[in-house]
């Protein structure tokens, strides 16, 4: 072992951020965001009102949020509270979304308002017909997949990637999402877990470490893009490192639509990678006005099985894909629409 192995090893556990905000700061935040409309209908200028508002937090807060955001050393994982929350809401759409009837959009400022502190919020044509909030909601003909359509199936540990056409689906996938709850599961077992990269290389032993640093390793497409666009064909990346990076500031990526090891020893060592993400994740079972800031860098997330009933009352998380800057993925830029990729 390398000195800095030592010292790595010994470092203490990666945090989650926690973020509570007070009372009096989530009803004057709400009060706010009931008064702004859809900001579909002019996302540049929501977006622009949705940082006056959120400009309104405390400074300490404020500026935890901007860190996680900014700084390579941060957490991973943020975990805020006591957000504002819709005075109604809609019955959770049994088609994934997005809801028709909604009266009013705190739920979208406060998705919005967060992800502006982070970066800018983007889409991909090929993800949520490149919508910038997403909605994640349990879809009946989906519950067994490995994607946010899935329920009563393990979300494997994975950070959110794109198909694209370069062959690396870990290069213009987002830096960030966020998630926001809206409604929780029935029995309010579901969980989101997060293993940040950091703990994960602590736990591994150097030989797996080192067949996970190689290139040994091709990505499945996403889920969303095999079953829409390819007809339902597994589509791989070219060969890639699980792990890649400065050993201080690793960078994580899986898919968890299938990963295709290219060696015995390389599919052994994936079977550790889970074992060390569920060793070493923290878990949040999310609530209404309650969001998660993830680095989809930094660390993977997964999902734990619960019970849709598709009786409206399901659970329902809205999110979004943030980019720090969209001008290294302007080759994927479309027409017509600044935010929006191909
Ligand atoms: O449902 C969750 O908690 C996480 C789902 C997920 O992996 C995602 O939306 O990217
Ligand atoms: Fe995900």
């Amino acid at each position: 072992m390398t000195a800095t192995t030592v010292e790595s090893s010994t470092s203490a556990p990666q945090t989650l951020d926690l973020i509570e905000l007070p009372d009096g700061v989530r009803d004057s935040i709400g009060r706010a965001l009931a008064a702004e409309p859809d900001p579909t209908r002019d996302i540049d200028r929501a977006m622009a009102r949705y940082h006056q508002i959120f400009a309104t937090l405390p400074t300490e807060l404020l500026q935890r949020i901007l860190d996680f955001g900014r700084h390579n050393d941060t957490a991973g994982v943020g975990y805020v509270r006591n957000l504002p929350t819709d005075p109604e809401l809609p019955a959770t759409p049994a088609d994934g979304g997005p809801a028709t009837d909604k009266k009013t959009f705190v739920a979208e400022g406060v998705l919005l308002g967060l992800s502006g502190l982070l970066g800018e919020p983007v889409g991909f044509l090929t993800e949520k017909n490149g919508q910038l909030v997403h909605d994640v909601i349990p879809v009946e003909g989906g519950a067994m997949t490995q994607t946010n359509q899935g329920s009563t199936v393990f979300l494997n540990f994975h950070n959110d990637i794109v198909h694209d056409a370069i062959g690396r689906y870990d290069v213009s996938n987002p830096d960030f999402l966020v998630l926001s709850c809206l409604r929780a599961d029935h029995e309010g077992i579901a969980a989101t877990h997060y293993a940040d990269a950091r703990d994960i290389v602590r736990a591994l032993d150097s030989r797996t470490l080192q067949l996970l640093r190689s290139p040994l390793f091709r990505l499945n497409a996403p889920g969303s893009y095999v079953r829409d666009v390819a007809g339902g064909k597994e589509v791989l990346s070219d060969p890639v490192a699980m792990i890649s990076g400065p050993e201080q500031f690793p960078e994580i990526s899986s898919s968890a639509n299938g990963v295709r090891a290219m060696t015995t020893a390389a599919e052994a060592a994936l079977d550790r990678l889970q074992a060390a993400c569920r060793e070493t994740a923290h878990q949040v079972h999310l609530r209404p006005g309650e969001a998660l800031l993830i680095n989809n860098r930094k660390g993977l997330h997964a999902r734990t099985p619960f019970t849709a009933r598709y009786d409206g009352a399901d659970r329902w998380l809205q999110r979004t894909y943030v980019r720090r800057s969209q001008w290294t993925i302007r080759y994927r830029q479309s027409d017509g629409d600044r935010r929006v990729h191909f």
